[in-house]
């Protein structure tokens, strides 16, 4: 008899975290502290399980109740197309409440319990295709801290720490508010000099800039970006207005990257490759709805010759570069000069990404998606189950 999904979980749970995000949601170094973390468990009627660390606001007790229980309990775990399907159209009548990021934690939890139950990697059932893929170091937005990424001599001399780790590509995110003084184009047209002359040219760079520039302050950065010869000009503008990407494309010769922030899953992505709004599509597995969505994505761009890069880091998004050969690297961060991107949380056993000396990442032999979950800590630290 076919097992089905017999119990959904929310278990929130302390741990300890060294970053903070600022009044706009970006991520700096921070003194050690206490943080809740959330763990999304599927399992099924045969035991077996899919896990994944969630955001607890996107599961919030009504969201499961409402819409995530009703839609999966006593269903075929195994048919995530189904499933994905009939949880993406109850989001118009949701209204925003059920988000795209809800739909991706679920439908990782399902492809992880699939991995679990068949004992292969994830990367394996959707369709090996390399084992190792090249990652970029992406760096944390500058900030105003000594000796951190301050100014464009630190963006510089922590390029060269980086290129000396083995990375072959990186990805800087400049100054936004609130940091005083930002966004200026100047200053990251400083950065990005200062980064070029310090790493020179057998570095691939990349920018991603304030995401709120006209569309003049979006073409002086990007006729510098190209001077500079960077591989790719990331989210300069609002990402809803997609007549202004495809303004800026095609005036630059840089390729232009985009959408990652935008709603609507794998249709927008859709809307912007015919729009000719973008060189490089994005996608990845918490913007689009999980990996059931973001292999379309990646499938379609690829239909078009257009690369697809997978945004963010973790074991969902490097199992997808795992199955797809359209996208380059595997987004490595965000690091910063003052904060152990490798150090292993107390939550974890280890880490899935971890990088050679030649910036390759590994993908992961374990079942499933790969992350080496420490379930004692996590159920020892649980504070609240939805
Ligand atoms: O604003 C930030 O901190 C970054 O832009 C962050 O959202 C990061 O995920 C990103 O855009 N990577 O490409
Ligand atoms: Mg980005």
């Amino acid at each position: 008899m076919t097992s089905t999904i017999e119990h959904i979980e929310v278990a929130v749970f302390t741990t300890v975290a060294k970053t903070a995000v600022d009044a706009h949601g970006h991520r700096h170094p921070s003194p050690a502290h206490e943080v809740c973390e959330a763990l999304l468990t599927i399992t099924d009627t045969d035991g077996a399980s899919g896990r994944v660390l969630v955001q607890p606001d996107h599961l919030r007790p009504t969201v499961l109740d409402k819409y995530i229980r009703p839609a999966l309990l006593g269903q075929d775990p195994l048919d995530r197309e189904r499933l994905w399907t009939s949880l993406a159209r109850k989001q118009r009548g949701a209204h925003g409440g059920l988000t795209d990021r809800a739909l991706g934690f679920v439908d990782l939890a399902l492809w992880d319990l699939a991995g679990h139950r068949l004992g292969l990697p994830v990367w394996k059932l959707l369709g090996g295709a390399r084992d190792a893929v090249p990652a970029y170091a992406s760096t944390m937005c500058g900030d105003e801290t000594p000796g951190g990424l301050a100014t464009p001599a630190d963006f510089a001399a922590f390029a060269v720490h980086l290129v000396e780790r083995g990375y072959r590509a990186i990805k800087l995110h400049t100054w936004m508010p609130p940091v005083a003084g930002a966004p200026s184009v100047a200053l990251d047209i400083a950065a990005c000099t200062a980064v070029r002359e310090a790493v020179g040219p057998g570095v691939e760079l990349m920018l991603d800039a304030n995401h709120w520039y006209s569309r003049t302050e979006a073409l002086k950065l990007g006729r510098a970006l190209q001077e500079l010869d960077y591989y790719w000009f990331e989210e300069p503008m609002e990402e809803a207005s997609i007549s202004s990407y495809r303004w800026l494309a095609e005036q630059l010769d840089i390729p232009v990257i985009g959408p990652e922030t935008s709603w609507g899953k794998n249709f927008t992505r859709a809307e912007w490759v015919t729009a000719g709004a973008c060189d490089i599509l994005r996608t990845g597995t918490t913007d689009v709805g999980g990996i059931t969505a973001a292999v379309r994505t990646l499938h379609l761009a690829e239909a078009f010759n257009i690369d697809c890069e997978v945004h963010g880091n973790g074991s969902g998004n490097l199992s997808l570069l795992g199955a797809t050969t359209n996208g380059r690297w595997y987004e490595r961060g965000l690091l910063h000069p003052h904060f152990d991107f490798d150090e292993v949380p107390p939550h974890l056993n280890s880490i899935v990404d971890a990088i050679d000396d030649e910036g390759i990442v590994r993908l992961p032999q374990r079942p499933g998606l790969g992350d080496d979950f420490d379930l004692d800590y996590i159920k020892a630290s649980t504070i609240n189950r939805n």
